[in-house]
């Protein structure tokens, strides 16, 4: 089979496995994760979406995040997209049992701000490790996903200045991503205002950095350059390219 053919029939698989806003692709890349319990933020036994746990402790990302900002964050604003979350499937599924449309548009809204909020979150911890030697976060990544950067922007340097202007300029609260866009199999920079508006229908979520002021202001109040500037520092590139396979469908090689 040409490459070209072989390319094509990889787009469309990872097109076809695209479920629940992409959950199941970006996640593919976490799949060492998916033997400890709720680590990828749904309880299989119960049914509903779960606070993950994360494999690091909330001091193991100083000095770039400090340690109360992941506690807070962790246990306060995540945890309140995952009840945001299951209520509004409540409500959805009472409302089938009714037949009463009423509040239609109230809970797809409520679906798609905490449902987005805890996918990103998840995403955003797995993404994340202690720097340095055998923390596994920092550095530039290497294989096919630094290939694919430095055809898609350029140079990594380029791309970490675009990403960096990008997640610093985002209006309000937000994310700045780096997504795979798998129709043209390119990647693409995208900022999202709140966790759910501006986003590339399709797309999938490689690399977020959560740019709320929950996120930093402890540490560096109004200076979010300088707080994505040091996320860069605790990356974890391997996760990062995992979903990159994965969203092309090459998941385990
Ligand atoms: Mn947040």
């Amino acid at each position: 089979m040409p490459e070209n053919d072989q390319t094509a029939v990889s787009r469309r698989e990872a097109l076809g496995a695209m479920t629940v806003a992409g959950a199941a692709p970006f996640l593919l890349g976490s799949a060492a994760l998916a033997s400890q319990s709720g680590s990828l933020g749904w309880d299989f036994a119960a049914k509903r979406y779960t606070l993950p746990t994360l494999s690091y402790g909330y001091d193991a990302l100083e000095p770039a995040i400090d340690a109360d900002t992941m506690r807070i964050h962790h246990t306060k604003h995540h945890a309140g997209y995952v009840r945001g979350l299951n209520r509004a499937l409540e409500n959805l599924e009472a409302m089938r049992e009714s037949g009463d449309a009423a509040m239609i548009k109230h809970w797809s809204r409520e679906l798609a701000f905490h449902g987005a909020g805890h996918l990103s979150h998840t995403l955003f911890w797995l993404g994340m490790a202690p720097a340095g030697e055998g923390g596994g976060g920092g550095g530039e990544p290497t294989g096919d996903l630094a290939k694919a950067i430095t055809r898609d922007f350029g140079s990594f340097a380029k791309f970490k200045a675009q990403f960096i202007a990008a997640a610093s300029s985002v209006e309000g609260s937000g994310w700045g991503w780096l997504v795979h866009e798998p129709v043209a199999g390119r990647l693409m920079i995208a900022q999202a205002e709140k966790h759910q508006n501006l986003s590339v229908t399709g797309a999938v979520p490689l690399l977020g950095v959560d740019v709320w002021e929950h996120a930093y202001y402890l540490r560096y109040q109004n200076r979010r350059a300088d707080y994505i500037t040091a996320f860069f520092d605790v990356i974890k590139w391997g996760e990062i390219s995992a979903r990159f396979d994965a969203s092309r469908g090459k998941a385990g090689g």
